[in-house]
Parts: structure tokens; sequence; C-alpha cells
């Protein structure tokens, strides 16, 4: 065994040589390891005793891509560029051995190897897309060589990670080895070659699979077209087809010259910046200062749900699917029934898709329980409340669960805007009591907030955040305070919208600016979906509020074909006239006086009062940090990822801007818009959300 340097090293068996990385977490390629691969090919070669060559990574993944933190710094050691020539080049046959996940350019060293193999439970793939990239070492311009244009736009696209067998299918991989048996399936195989005297199969070599595509050139625009939806306003993807046309129509090193061109101007684009903070983000949240890994965590085998409505059903479902018994309770029997209808629906039209079997839909639905009896959660180590947002109901409820759970269950509320501290108190227990506010529709929505009581302790918290996970969602831990991260700071923008449409726009301008700045729906549109009768009745309403007034009229949203806007029979919206002159009636009643309002004070007022409140939250502790905050908007609300999330966002303009702004709205406009000690501070110091404390 030789070492090359501090994280490979060489060794020989026979006339085979070994090259193995073993740079912990994830085998990125750093400079180190980028240095050993170059180096190890080079010192193989060397040795005239040597045939072939394996690469093969320690620990518990292949190369898993290039160290994505190192991203916009000087470049140091050997280049990816220069290390995939020379594996592509050795004399001798390269065969990397893949197991864990072989991504971007950890997958693309591999696709410069002559021959690929993995264990069965491997996974490879071309996630850059994900980090606002292109695949920037070849990715672009091997991958359609071997599984043809369409799949490669697909995969490259869509970032997804591919399984080995998919993988051996497509071609991806040479051959599969058995499981914990890679490096003895890799000699097997290299030795393989060598009897065979198997040709050194470069990648770069190969054209049968482009020609399709060049005497077709449409699959690109149709390409575009077919995922325009998904791509809008994302820059990576159409450099992903531009760079695949071109493997298409270029000689294979210029294609690799014009892949590297757009990889560079993404590196340096403001969207990728937001994508790699993001996925720094994703990581960051389950990390809690106060909550070390340690901590211990209390069994969570038996779940139980109180209210079998959408967010209950929707809840209970997230159990389900990872295969965890469920009671849930409902007050009336066709209550019930409904509820469990609408889970079953749900599963079936799942397996309508192709993404389940009937006998996983029934399976689930075995694992649930329904019952009228809240004495049946007796037995369940979590009990999640999703019942009407009224405080006097929950208190009454928590009381009773008192008496009912067992010692140490946990007692969860889905409130997304009541005092989980008040509702704790109606408890014995307030230690066990903690918020798990999911979003709507609950088994699709990633996002959980976790919201801790001043009472809740750690291991429940830890519990929460593990049982999160093991759902498949993304949690962010947060403090009590009313709506907590989210829906505290959409009630600034809410506010403004309103506002705004008083003081000179229309909902269809303001919805137009936040789809155009990124957001999938504008606030407007978003409440005819959602129903404009959520918490109205006639006998409070006041006529005060264009809410209200529409409400009144039974224009409740899609669902009686109008609200802010009117629809037609496909719920296709048009700016109604209707609204129009009762917003300018209403304006007047109030004594306002119209004016024209730009785009960016739309955008201005709609954002920047969203960051201040993000700082208040982080002021007041309510979030552990910025990026919490950038995680709850981005997988709740819609916040485009390639803007990062309203702190990011903030970051990126500079708070100085934000900061001068507020002031100037709040010189005109009032309280509202006073800009908080943090925003100050952070402003007045030229230092951003994202900076350590
Ligand atoms: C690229 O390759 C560009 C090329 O085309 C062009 C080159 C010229 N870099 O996720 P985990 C850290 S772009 C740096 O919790 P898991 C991660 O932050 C890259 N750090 O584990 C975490 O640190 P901490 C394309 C990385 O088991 C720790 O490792 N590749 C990287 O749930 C464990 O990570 C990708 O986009 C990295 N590349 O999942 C793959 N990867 O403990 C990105 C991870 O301090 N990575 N870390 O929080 C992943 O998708 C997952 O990490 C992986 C493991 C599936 C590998």
């Amino acid at each position: 065994m030789t070492s090359i340097n501090s994280v490979t090293e060489l060794d020989v068996e026979g006339d085979i040589a070994v090259l193995t990385l073993n740079s912990p977490p994830v085998n990125a390629l750093s400079a180190d390891v980028r240095d050993g691969l170059a180096l190890g090919v080079a010192q193989a070669a060397a040795n005239p005793t040597v045939r072939a060559l394996v690469i093969i990574c320690a620990g518990k993944t292949f190369i898993a891509g290039a160290d994505i933190a190192a991203f916009g710094k000087p470049p140091k050691g050997t280049s990816t560029l220069e290390t995939l020539r020379s594996i592509e080049a050795a004399r001798m046959p390269v065969i990397a051995a893949i197991h864990g996940t072989a991504l971007g350019g950890g997958f693309e060293v591999a696709l410069a190897c002559h021959y690929r193999v993995a264990v069965p439970s491997a996974k490879c793939g071309l996630p850059e897309v994900k980090l606002g990239l292109l695949p920037g070492a070849g990715g672009t311009q091997r991958l359609p060589r071997i599984v043809g244009v369409e799949n490669a736009l697909e995969i490259i696209t869509s970032g997804q990670q591919i399984g080995a067998r998919a993988c051996l299918e497509k071609g991806m991989v040479d051959a599969l080895v058995d499981e914990g048996q890679l490096r003895q399936g890799a000699l097997a195989f290299a030795r393989q070659v060598l009897a065979e005297n198997r040709p050194l199969k470069k990648v770069r070599d190969l054209d049968d699979k482009l020609v399709a595509a060049r005497s077709k050139p449409e699959v690109f625009a149709e390409f575009r077209k077919a995922n325009a939806k998904k791509f809008r306003g994302f820059e990576a993807p159409e450099s992903i087809i531009r760079c695949v046309e071109a493997a298409v129509n270029l000689p294979f090193d210029e294609g690799m010259a014009f892949e590297r061109s757009l990889f560079l101007e993404l590196v340096a684009s403001s969207q990728s910046a937001a994508q790699r903070y993001v996925f720094f983000a994703e990581r960051a949240v389950w990390k809690l200062p106060d909550v070390p890994d340690d901590t211990p965590v209390l069994p969570a085998a038996r779940v139980g749900i109180v209210g079998a409505g959408t967010m209950g059903g929707g809840i209970a479902m997230n159990f389900l699917n990872i295969g965890l018994p469920v009671t849930i309770v409902e007050t009336r029997q066709d209550a019930l029934d409904r509820g469990v209808a609408t889970i079953r629906r749900n599963y079936e039209n799942t397996a309508k898709r192709g993404r389940l079997t009937l006998t996983d839909v029934d399976q689930r639905m075995a694992l649930l329980t329904p019952t009228l009896s809240l004495d049946a959660l007796a037995d369940s180590d979590l009990v999640i409340e999703a019942v009407f947002e009224d405080m006097a109901v929950k208190k009454t409820l928590f009381a009773r669960l008192d008496t009912i759970a067992k010692p140490g269950a946990v007692l969860a509320t889905n409130t997304s805007r009541l005092d989980v501290n008040e509702i704790a108190a109606a408890t014995t227990r307030p230690e066990s009591v903690i918020g798990l506010h999911f979003f709507s529709p609950a088994n699709v929505m990633r996002l959980l907030e976790v919201v801790r009581g001043d009472k809740t302790s750690k291991p429940v918290i830890a519990t929460s955040m593990k049982l999160a996970r093991k759902i498949g969602k993304i949690a962010a831990l947060v403090g009590v305070c009313p709506g907590f991260v989210g829906n505290r700071m959409l009630a600034q923008r809410q506010r403004e919208a309103q506002q705004l449409v008083l003081e000179g726009a229309m909902p269809w301008d303001v919805d137009r600016v936040l789809v155009d700045f990124g957001f999938p729906m504008g606030p407007f549109a978003m409440s005819d979906l959602a129903g404009l009768d959520l918490g109205w009745t006639r006998e409070a309403s006041t006529g005060q509020t264009m809410r209200e007034i529409l409400c009144e009229l039974d224009r409740r949203g899609q669902k009686t074909g109008a609200g802010y806007y009117d629809y037609d029979a496909q719920r296709n919206a048009t700016p109604s006239p209707v609204v129009e002159k009762l917003i300018l009636e209403l304006a007047t009643r109030k004594g306002i006086t119209r004016r024209a309002v730009s785009d960016a004070e739309i955008l201005e007022r709609c954002i920047y009062p969203m960051v201040n409140e993000g700082a208040k939250i982080l002021e007041e502790g309510k979030a552990i940090r910025a990026s919490d905050i950038d995680i709850v908007w981005i997988n709740g609300y819609g916040w485009p990822a390639y803007r990062g999330g309203p702190m990011f966002y903030g970051d990126s303009l500079g708070l100085g801007v934000v900061r001068d702004k507020m002031r100037e709205f709040h010189a005109r406009l009032g309280d509202d818009f006073r800009p908080s000690n943090l925003l100050e501070k952070l402003a007045n110091e030229g230092r951003r959300f994202q900076d350590p404390a």
C-alpha cells in the first residue's frame, strides 16, 4: 500500500492497481482528491506490472461531486478537467467501482473511466441543476453518448439519482457486483476485461446515440416546450439543453469547451449562489444548538391523530407511508368515513399514476384505525391534534388528552398560529406539548414548522425533529409567536398587497409582479384558490375590506367561479371588471386618492417588510438562524429557490438598501415599516443575516 497523498492510497494486487480515495464525509472532489486521483493514475501507469486500475472510495460513498463549499474560491491543485483527461488517456483500462452515490463531478469521474461497476444499492446522477449549475466536467457531453439525447436531457435537467439496476439498463454502468463485495467484484471485472482483451472504451468516441437527434433537431424544442412550466425562472436548465445540443452538433472537444463556458457563467450567477446557499441551509436546519445529537429520543411507534379533515387525513398519510400504525379520531361517524375515504382516494390516485401498487394501498389502509373514541389514543406515543383553529376547542381537547395519553407521550398541536404555551398550559405536562405545523396538503408539502413551547422538553424536540426527517419533511425549529415564522411574515405581504390595491394597483398587477419574481402564484390568485370565506361569517362581516365585500357577494374564490378574478368552467382566471369597480368604490369610501403604483413599489412593499419581520423573528430568538427562515419560505410558501429565501434575498440586495427603503416607507406610510433593530445594526455594520453572529 503506497500513500499518494493525505486522501489517496495505491495498492497493487497481481497486475491490477487499486486507487482508494478516503476523504470523509462524501469524498467530494477537493484539491487533495483531484491531486490524489491524477497522481495515483500516473503512478499506476508508471508501474510496468500494472495492466488495469480500479478507482474505489472508502467510507459511505463514491465521490459525491465537486466540493460545493469551494465554488467561487481561488482554484487550487489539479483541475477537475485535467484529472479526468489523465484518467481517460491512461494506457490501461480504468474501472470505477461505485457504492453509495456517484453524483455530479463524481459521476463525471466515473464517466471518464473506461468501465463502471456498481453494487446494487448504488445510485448515480448529475444533480448540478439543483445547485443552479450544469455538469461542468463533461457530463453534458458524455452522458448523451451513452443514454441518448432524450434520456440525457431528462436525467440532467431533473438532477434525479438513478438506481444501479436502472443505470445498468441504460448503459451508465457496465456491470453490477455483489453488495458488500465491491472491491473483489471490481477486481474480477478488471481481470475479465484483461482476459477478453477488451478495448479502452472511451465515452468521448461514441457517436451512435447522437445520430438520431442530429436528424431530429426538434427534440430540443419539444423538450423545452414540455418543461417550460417546470423550468420557469431557472437559468441552469436552458444552459443544460444548449450543452446537450452542443454534444450532438459539435466535435467532443468543442462541446467540452462550450460546456465549460456555460458552466463558468452559472458558477458566477446569483441563482447558483442562492441554490448553493440553500443546499447548506437544508442541512443546517437539523443542527440545534441546545438540543445536541445525543439527546435521548422517545418512542414514536404508534401515532394518534385527532381530526379527520383535510389536515388530519394528510398528516396521517405521512405516517402510514412509513409503515406506522395510525389511530384517527373524529366526533361524528360521517366525518370519520369521509376522512378515511379521502385518504383511500388519495392513495388510489397515486396508484393510478403508477407510483404505488394496489397492494401498497391496502397495506397502508390496513395500518389505519378510524374511531370515534378519544380513549383509543391511550397507547399512542405521539398524538397530533388537527381540529378547528379555536383556542377554547383546543384547550378542552388537550385537557382531555392529558387524562387519556400515556405518560411520556408527545402531545402535538397542528395549529398554524395559536399560542402553543397556552395550549400546553391546559395540560399537567407542558413539557410534552409541542407544535407540529404541517402545511396543506400535508401529505405533499415538504415543510414542517416544529414549534417549541417555553416548557417543551429537549427529548420531545429531538423526537419531533427525528420523526420529521423520517417522514421526509424538512423541519425548522421555531418559537412561539403569532403565526410562527411563515405566517407571521406572510401577514406582512398580505397587508401590503391589500393596501396597494386600495392605493392604485389592481390584484392582477400585484400577482403579476410576484409571479415574475418567481412565486408560483400571486397572493390574490392564492386567496381565490384557498377560498375567501376561510374564517369569514356573514354575521360578523363589516363590508370594510375587499375580502368581506367579495364574500358578501358570494364571490368566494375559485369554488364559486368568482373571487378577485372571474373563472371559466376550466378555472382559468381573468381580471374581473366587477372587482375593479368595487375596488374603486371602496377606495373612494375610504377617502383614498388613487395613483399609479409602479411594479418596483409593489415588489418592495410586499417583500421588504417580510425581510424586516424576519429580522425581528431573529432578534426575538424565534428562529435559530436566518437560513431556517429561508427554508420555511422556500418549502412552505413557494419562494423561488433561485432567490435563496427572503433573508438571503435581503443579504444579496444589501441590507443597507433594504433599511433605507424601509425608512423611506416608514416616513411616508407609518409604523408598519419601522426598520427593526437588527436590520439597522447589520446595515450599519455592512454585515449580512447569513454572517456568523
Ligand atoms: C459538481 O459536482 C460540479 C461538477 O459537475 C463540475 C466540476 C468542475 N461538497 O447530505 P448529507 C456535506 S456540483 C461539499 O447530510 P446524506 C454536507 O454538507 C456537486 N460538502 O448526507 C454534510 O456536511 P455537514 C454535485 C458536501 O448521507 C455532509 O457532507 N453533487 C457535499 O444525507 C453529509 O451530507 C451534489 O450536488 C459536496 N459535494 O447525503 C451532491 N456533499 O455534516 C450533494 C455533501 O457538515 N450531496 N456534503 O452538514 C448530496 O446530495 C448528499 O450529501 C449525499 C449524501 C447524497 C451525497
